[in-house]
């Protein structure tokens, strides 16, 4: 637990009684602060004081969680009173900042790949010795990360970095921009201004590494340029770029001085261009932190990959079964059907802004898809426009006994679990999602 001096005896506010909350009420309540604790919902500790609207005006400081809206779709109304009183809001991740700023911190952000990039960072500097923490929006909150670290590994959301306020970190990777969570942020504007401010507050010291491989992160680095930013580093995961760091086919070139340099062949767990994404990111994070060639080269050799993932399941009767519960958005599942052929999708769930239609390139892949969840009908009718066979299975375990039955009548290579979806209407997340799948397959194959 970080310790957080500086607010002994001091009076805080904190919405929202999740992980968050209640990891910076613990952290402010160890170190002497005097807290309160407003949740819409539950209190999920009843340990806590009750904050109530009449408190906030004394209130020294208030911090809210990332599931609260500080702007859209509509301002929390306790964040209003607080803003009518001049009392300062800040996040979990200011706190962090105030208190750990002799060590360094590496924070990604991107609409995809912020986990696997963060791990590899992580699994690379545990495998060289360096005394590592890794949290944030991966699941651990940053407050509940080890004090004695040296290195910190920051995965950021969208939702983090628009409460956020003091900014300013040592390395900052933004890896990729596409839509997602625009409700929440007002928008593609909204959402964009989120991600780019992990560069903001940015101090002589400070590397800005991006991926220039969509339009969004493209404007975003020339801007960086632009202003003087003291190190801005271009990473790709389809070329190599000027002064940065991308692939020529299977190898990792450091082209930093324009001179070509091969770093290393890919790890193949870590298959397709968006995983190259990751990894040039990952390889420069390194390299600015002082690590060798040959240390980040053995260490990405030796990374396992995370579940969920385009995760391999099994592979049964010349049928390869993949886990790409995490795959809750049309880009990430675009990872997927590219990588793959001759393919039984099972997709759907509680929808998200973006549409399946921008998919249609890859439907041809598709032998049969298996709907589930909320979206099941539209996205049915849709697939169906497209002359894509389909079926609504509604539920996962129908999902998967069906794909072994069609498996038997189409050419099929492989049965990818790629929901494009969130999780929330049938299970308590992705991973509850990608667990049951495994189970099933397991169950019903192995
Ligand atoms: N709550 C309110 N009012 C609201 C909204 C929420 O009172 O208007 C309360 C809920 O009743 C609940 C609490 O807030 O008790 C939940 O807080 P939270 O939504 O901020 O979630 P935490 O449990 O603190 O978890 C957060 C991240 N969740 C979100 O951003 C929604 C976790 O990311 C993160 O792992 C954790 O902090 C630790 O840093 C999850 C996530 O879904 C994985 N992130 C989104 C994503 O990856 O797409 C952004
Ligand atoms: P995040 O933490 O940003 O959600 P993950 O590493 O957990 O990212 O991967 C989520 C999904 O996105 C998976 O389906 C994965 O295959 C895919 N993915 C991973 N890296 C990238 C990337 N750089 N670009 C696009 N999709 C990616």
């Amino acid at each position: 637990m970080i310790p957080l001096n500086f607010y002994k005896n001091k009076r805080v506010g904190i919405i929202g009684c999740g992980k968050t909350g209640a990891s910076v009420a613990d952290a402010l309540i160890a170190s002497g602060a005097e807290v309160k604790v407003h949740d819409d919902f539950a209190i999920t500790s009843g340990s806590y004081q009750i904050l109530r609207r009449q408190d906030i005006h004394e209130l020294g400081i208030l911090i809210v969680s990332p599931g609260i809206s500080i702007l859209w779709p509509n301002t929390h109304p306790m964040v209003h009173i607080a803003r009518e009183n001049s009392i300062p809001i800040l996040n979990d991740v200011d706190l962090f900042q105030q208190h750990m700023r002799q060590k360094k911190n590496i924070c990604v952000t991107g609409t995809n790949g912020k986990s696997t990039t963060a791990a590899l960072i992580y699994h690379v500097f545990n495998y060289t010795g360096k005394i590592t923490d890794l949290g944030g929006n991966f699941g651990n909150p940053v407050l509940s990360l080890a004090p004695d670290a040296d290195f910190f590994i920051l995965e950021l959301s969208s939702y983090q970095l628009e409460s956020c306020n003091i900014l300013g970190f040592d390395t900052a990777i933004l890896l990729n921009i596409t839509p997602d969570h625009l409700r929440r942020h007002g928008g593609i504007e909204g959402y964009i201004n989120s991600k780019q401010r992990i560069f903001a507050n940015f101090y002589e010291k400070s590397t800005a590494i991006i991926g220039v491989d969509d339009g969004h992160c493209f404007k975003i680095f020339n801007f960086l340029k632009s202003i003087n930013h003291p190190c801005v580093v271009p990473i790709s995961g389809k070329h190599v770029p000027a002064a940065g760091v991308g692939w020529s086919e299977n190898k990792l070139i450091d082209n930093r001085l324009n001179s070509y340099e091969f770093v290393c062949e890919r790890n193949p767990i870590l298959d397709g261009n968006h995983n190259r994404q990751n990894i040039a990111a990952a390889y420069m994070a390194c390299m600015v932190n002082g690590l060798d060639r040959e240390s980040f080269c053995n260490g990405l050799l030796s990374f396992k990959g995370l579940e969920h993932r385009q995760e391999i399941v099994a592979y049964l009767d010349n049928v390869l079964y993949v886990n790409d519960s995490k795959a809750t958005n049309a880009d990430s599942v675009e990872q997927a059907l590219e990588r793959f052929d001759k393919i039984i999708w099972i997709l759907g769930g509680r929808p998200k802004e973006d549409s399946i239609e921008k998919l249609a390139k890859y439907f041809n892949k598709i032998q049969f898809a298996l709907l589930i969840g909320e979206v099941a009908e539209t996205w049915s009718e849709l697939l169906t426009k497209y002359g894509v066979k389909n079926e609504i299975a509604q539920t996962l375990d129908i999902a998967v006994r069906r794909s072994g039955e069609i498996s038997k009548i189409y050419n099929v290579d492989v049965v990818l679990l790629a929901p494009a979806c969130a999780s929330f209407d049938q299970f308590k997340n992705f991973e509850e999602r990608g667990d049951k799948f495994k189970q099933l397959i397991c169950a019903e194959k192995c």
